[in-house]
């Protein structure tokens, strides 16, 4: 990026396959790095309102002004609808947010995250700090390599698994797969849970319904969780909730933050209530999803 882009110029997100005909953009004060890992491009702006930005593959993945929507309703909607997760693997993910939200629950014993590109890790650590704090956690260990190959190699483990990949083009798209959800179902411990970025409502209903399609044939719970996010595509993203256990219901929570522990866990999204309602549906999606 030349130097007169770095002042007052904008970032446009375009993507025909994941926002055909649409964009949207932040006004950019400056670019702080931008490199091309071995699967992506990185880049990491400073915005005029949104705080630092980054981008893999020209598609934002996090600003400071919103993340904590996506990542505290990827970490609490499975965690809470789960009795006592004590182990939990995180797919993707690389900034570090999911991580941060996960160490956050007392009952988890070990975290382990899967990300492929080292890179997202390396410029999240440097200058996204609030997102990668927990990198350095006691119960925490990384692996750098493919999902499909680390699920391969850890069949029933994990109480919950969570998938944040960016969307389904370039190295993503496998994650979206009825392969790879066989993978996760067969990497869950009794009565586990998985939990995966899926998608708006708005742009990829068609394909939210072949998906959570094919997790009913494995899953005998299967939900979607609707997120209110404005720097993702429409302002609107969802996690697909999958549960082994047929009792399993993920509009209620099991637990909740106590009074206690709630105070520094710094919540601004999720509640119990924000909970039991985020799977309730606008009625072309509900018809769509549901019927
Ligand atoms: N359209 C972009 C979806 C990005 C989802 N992953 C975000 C990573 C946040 N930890």
């Amino acid at each position: 990026m030349d130097e007169s882009r770095k002042t007052g110029q904008w970032f446009s997100e375009v993507s025909k396959e994941t926002c055909p005909g649409q964009s949207f953009s932040l006004e950019m004060d400056d670019v702080l790095d931008q490199r091309k890992s071995k699967y992506q491009d990185i880049l990491l702006f400073q915005s005029r309102t949104y705080g630092k930005v980054l981008v893999l593959d020209g598609m934002i993945q996090v600003t400071e002004r919103d993340e904590f929507a996506y990542q505290e309703m990827m970490v609490h909607m499975p965690m809470f609808s789960h009795p006592n997760p004590q182990k939990v693997l995180i797919v993707g993910g690389g900034d570090g947010g999911i991580l941060r939200e996960v160490v956050k629950h007392d009952c988890v014993q070990s975290v382990v995250q899967c990300e492929i590109d080292e890179e997202v890790i390396n410029v999240s650590r440097k200058f996204l700090p609030s997102l990668s704090s927990a990198f350095e956690h006691p119960k925490f260990k990384l692996h750098i390599g493919d999902g499909f190959e680390f699920l391969k190699n850890h069949q029933g483990e994990f109480d919950v698994i969570i998938t944040d990949s960016s969307d389904p083009v370039g190295p993503a798209e496998g994650l979206f797969g009825a392969a790879y959800y066989q993978l996760l179902k067969n990497a869950l411990r009794t009565g586990g849970i998985v939990c995966s970025q899926g998608e708006s409502i708005w742009l990829h209903l068609d394909f939210i319904k072949r998906l959570m399609n094919s997790c009913r044939e494995l899953f005998p719970v299967v939900d979607y969780a609707s997120i209110s996010i404005p720097s993702y595509p429409c302002g609107q993203i969802g996690a697909i909730l999958c549960g082994l256990n047929p009792q399993t219901n993920f509009r209620s929570a099991l637990r909740a933050p106590d009074e206690h522990t709630g105070s520094t866990w710094n919540l601004r999204y999720y509640t119990p209530r924000v909970h039991s309602t985020a799977c309730i549906l606008p009625l072309f999606a509900e018809k769509e999803l549901f019927s």
